[in-house]
This record gives structure tokens, sequence and C-alpha cells, in this order.
């Protein structure tokens, strides 16, 4: 069994929807240990384009690192997305963030297809401030307890992720 941090991103159509559809399904896999609420957030990065909901689940199950990267990519599907600038806007973003096996010890990969931890995830309050919500004593493997790595990230940044509904 492995334990896997996963970012949810929506930001074309009903993004609540859409979040909501891919949280029930890995519900419904038997495998959704938490989820975070959802988050309004600006976009990231070099794109313009509409604001993203985003959104932490944790998941466990029998799946390795490879595995939980299928099942995002056939969310992704289930959403209609099609591909795309990179960066750029889509009806449903899934990104691994960490696995970690049941003996505590992530899974480092610099597999350019599935990168772990996600090369990005500690400095995206995106990520962090859902995930944070969600578990306060959350840590980035290589990169220290989420609240230290969103404590130094600017507070515009922290700030600009804003709860979006209650659950
Ligand atoms: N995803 C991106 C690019 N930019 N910005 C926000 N706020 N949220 C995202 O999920 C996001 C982004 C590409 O995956
Ligand atoms: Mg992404
Ligand atoms: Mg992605």
């Amino acid at each position: 069994m492995t334990r896997a941090v996963l970012s949810l991103g929506a930001n074309l159509g009903d993004r609540a929807a859409v979040l909501r559809a891919a949280i029930t399904a890995l519900h419904d896999d038997g495998v959704l240990v938490a989820r975070s609420t959802l988050y309004e957030t600006p976009p990231w990065g070099p794109v313009e384009q509409p604001p993203y909901l985003n959104a932490i689940a944790v998941v466990r199950g029998d799946r390795d690192a490879a595995g939980w990267l299928a099942r995002a990519h056939e969310l992704e599907q289930a959403a209609g997305r099609t591909r795309e600038v990179r960066w750029g806007a889509r009806t449903l973003d899934v990104d691994v963030v960490t696995v970690t096996g049941d003996d505590g010890r992530p899974v480092l990969s610099d597999d350019p297809l599935l990168t772990l931890p996600h090369p990005r995830a500690h400095e995206r309050a995106f990520v962090l401030v859902p995930w944070l919500g969600l578990d306060p004593a959350a840590e980035l493997p290589g990169h220290g307890r989420v609240a230290d790595l969103l404590a130094a990230l600017p507070a515009e940044d922290v700030d600009a992720v804003v709860r979006w509904d209650q659950l």
C-alpha cells in the first residue's frame, strides 16, 4: 500500500462540479483518506488564463507511483480534458505531489514523466495552503514542513489563495 497526495485544479467550465466529481470518484475507488475544501487561486505561471479552483486529496491504496499517475490521467480524461498549452487552462489537472510507502519512506523519482516529489509544489501556495488546511503536520519530502514552506512564501501569494466553499 502507498499513500499519495494529489493536487487537483480546474479553471474551465463548472470548476467546482469537476473537482467534486473527481473527489467522488476517488471516494468510490475506496482510496480517499482526506480531502481539502476548495480554494480559489490566481493562475500561476506565464499563461494568461482564468482563476483556478484547487484542492488536495490524500489517497491510500494498492497502487505504486505510476499507478496513481495513471488514475490521475483517467480522472482528467473523465473530465473531458484535452491537451493544450503547457501551464495553460484546463478542465481538470490532477498532479501527484508525493507518494509515501507504508514504511514512511517517500518515493523519489527524477523521471520527467513523473518527478517525485513534484518539483514545483514547494513554491506553489495553491498546493501548500489546501494541504496545510487538511494536515497541519504535512511534510514535503526534501523540503520540510508545509507550514514552514508557506511561511517562506510572499504573503501576497498565500493571501491570494482564498477558501471557496465550506466543504
Ligand atoms: N496549474 C497549472 C498552471 N497554473 N495556477 C493555479 N492557481 N492553480 C493550478 O492548479 C495551476 C496554475 C498547470 O498545471
Ligand atoms: Mg499541474
Ligand atoms: Mg498535470
